[in-house]
């Protein structure tokens, strides 16, 4: 008899785990414990989310003729999964351990160096087949490049999946459709109507559990509004599909106050946990633009970020792990101010970003990259601690896909691999881009004045301070130039406004 462990992210029908397994002889073990539930501060609504997810799927599979032990938080006193395991082994008498590659380099660690021989038994350990590329091909792909650049590994993907190509050309001819996706939103679509799901009485409990065991954890339940099965993740992507995905393009960068979906699909908990596969939100999404339900520069750019990005950052992540999460290429140090966990701050945009998280545990792309992320590399806080927030407040986080996404792309930490130059923007892109500066205490025009948007004066600070590092990036030439063709007395007032917001920037 074999004991197949279910990790809380694996909560998948097609789990390999699940195909190696015979329900009618080997035995599951699902657990929630202390260790994954608080290796980091993880919101609240990221734990309800996963344990209520967790405690529907072992439902779902004894309805199926599994067997499930569930370690329910609280019933017993395992601290960590291998005490788990070491206790199911010894209950049932199990002669090995089968699980599925995890999403974290700290446990993997864990599953392939140390449980076999504390355990005293075999650990097979099966690859992750719930994605849509192998990491094998990714390292192949990635071989002696020096950079990588997401646009050739993706139209890679496209040729290998087929998805939005006509033999081996793209549909309508265009790889990327990427230049007619940056409108802001000014009401010339209604939004979509809100997704929210009854809970039953497992939601009930564990939302219970949650207020109660992790009081102190970041965020509110009060919004709590994930589905927490699969058949409501697969009506969350018909809703998408439905009401955002035709104008998902268009609006893809905008930010609204108030707004704090917009029209993104709010799927990456489900894709991450497993109660949605990759390949059918990206056919579904295909099949919309054959339909004529949907534009293709909409579908094209939603299918780019699944089969583009999520799968090349997973790809760096494993490539590159462990010394990738100690890269700090600018030398960075500053701490992450406080308004990060409070959202007590003058900055509209910021604040409006922050609310969303810790109301939603749940930001957009651009909320993430342009806002929260952008002012943590204007300012240069140290990589450690803005990665941990990122994957300390989102119901979507996990390390293999928020470590890339903050170390690479935002933080430019790691040199470039990742992206070949650093997203920093003044507050003009978050003027263009939303309606924020309209609502904000600080002038988005200025950026020398005493209520500059800080914004303005740090992109300045930024690009001046580490002109070494960028002034021979072909794609920051001409940041370079204008920086040289300012008055120099502008520059100074601008540069001292910024010594003096990075002196104290808690009080902004
Ligand atoms: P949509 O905009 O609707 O996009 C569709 C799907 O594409 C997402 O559900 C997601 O699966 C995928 N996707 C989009 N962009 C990316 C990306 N850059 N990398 C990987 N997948 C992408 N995403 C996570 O899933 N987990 C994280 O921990 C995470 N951390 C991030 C940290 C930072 C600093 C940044 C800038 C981005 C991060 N992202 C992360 C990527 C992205 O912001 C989220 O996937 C997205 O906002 C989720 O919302 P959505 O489902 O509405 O996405
Ligand atoms: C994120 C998370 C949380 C909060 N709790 C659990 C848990 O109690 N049990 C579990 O099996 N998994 C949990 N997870 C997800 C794991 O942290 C995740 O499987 C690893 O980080 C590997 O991706
Ligand atoms: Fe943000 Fe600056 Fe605009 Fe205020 S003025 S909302 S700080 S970009």
């Amino acid at each position: 008899m074999q004991l197949g462990l279910i990790l809380g992210d694996q909560l998948s029908r097609a789990l390999p785990t699940l195909a190696e397994l015979d329900r009618h002889q080997d035995v599951l073990v699902m657990a929630e414990v202390a260790e994954e539930a608080t290796y980091v501060g993880h919101h609240k609504q990221k734990i309800a989310f996963l344990f209520s997810a967790m405690r529907h799927f072992a439902a779902e599979l004894r309805d199926a003729g599994w067997q499930v032990h569930y370690y329910a938080w609280g019933e017993h006193h395992c601290d960590d999964l291998e005490a788990v395991l070491a206790d199911a082994l010894g209950r049932t008498g199990a002669e090995a351990v089968v699980v599925t590659q995890c999403g974290e380099y700290r446990l993997q660690q864990r599953i392939d160096q140390q449980w076999s021989s504390r355990l005293a038994c075999p650990v097979h350990c099966l690859e992750d087949s719930r994605f849509l590329g192998r990491l094998e091909d990714f390292a192949r792909w990635a071989s002696g490049k020096k950079q990588l650049r997401m646009e050739f590994f993706y139209r890679q993907m496209r040729r290998r999946t087929g998805l939005l190509m006509d033999g081996d050309q793209p549909v309508g001819g265009q790889w990327n459709f990427d230049a007619s996706n940056r409108k802001a939103y000014k009401g010339e679509v209604p939004l979509p109507p809100p997704l929210t799901f009854q809970h039953d009485d497992l939601d009930a409990q564990v939302l219970a559990l949650v207020e109660r065991a992790f009081a102190d954890h970041i965020g509110s339940l009060t919004a709590f509004h994930w589905g927490t099965t699969r058949s409501q993740a697969l009506a969350a992507l018909a809703h998408f599909i439905e009401h955002r995905l035709p104008w998902f393009g268009d609006y893809q960068d905008a930010m609204v106050t108030g707004e704090d979906g917009l029209f993104h699909s709010l799927l990456s908990p489900y894709l991450n946990a497993g109660l949605l596969d990759p390949w059918e939100v990206c056919r579904a999404a295909e099949q919309a633009w054959y339909d004529g339900a949907a534009p293709l520069n909409a579908v094209e750019g939603f299918i780019r970020q699944i089969l583009g990005w999520r799968e090349y950052v997973r790809g760096i992540y494993w490539l590159l792990m462990p010394d990738y999460a100690a890269e700090n290429r600018l030398g960075n140090q500053r701490a992450l101010p406080g308004y990060y966990w409070s959202g007590d701050t003058g900055m509209h945009c910021m604040r409006e970003s922050l609310r969303n998280t810790l109301e939603h545990a749940y930001a957009h792309h651009i909320q993430r990259l342009m806002v929260t992320g952008n002012f943590a590399l204007l300012l240069g806080v140290l990589p450690e601690a803005i990665c941990r927030w990122y994957l300390e407040v989102y119901a979507d986080a996990y390390e293999w896909v928020e470590l890339p996404n903050t170390l690479g792309m935002v933080m430019h930490a790691d040199g470039g691999y990742l992206g070949s130059k650093p997203y920093a923007a003044s507050g003009s892109y978050i003027q263009r881009m939303s309606d924020y500066c309209k609502h904000c205490r600080y002038n988005v025009k200025t950026a020398s004045e005493e209520d500059s948007c800080p914004f303005n004066s740090l992109y300045w600070h930024f690009i001046h301070r580490h002109r070494r590092q960028f002034a021979g990036n072909h794609r920051m030439r001409m940041i370079y130039r204008n920086l040289d063709r300012m008055d120099p007395a502008r520059v100074e007032a601008i540069l001292a406004r910024a010594e003096s917001l990075l002196a104290d920037p808690e009080v902004l």
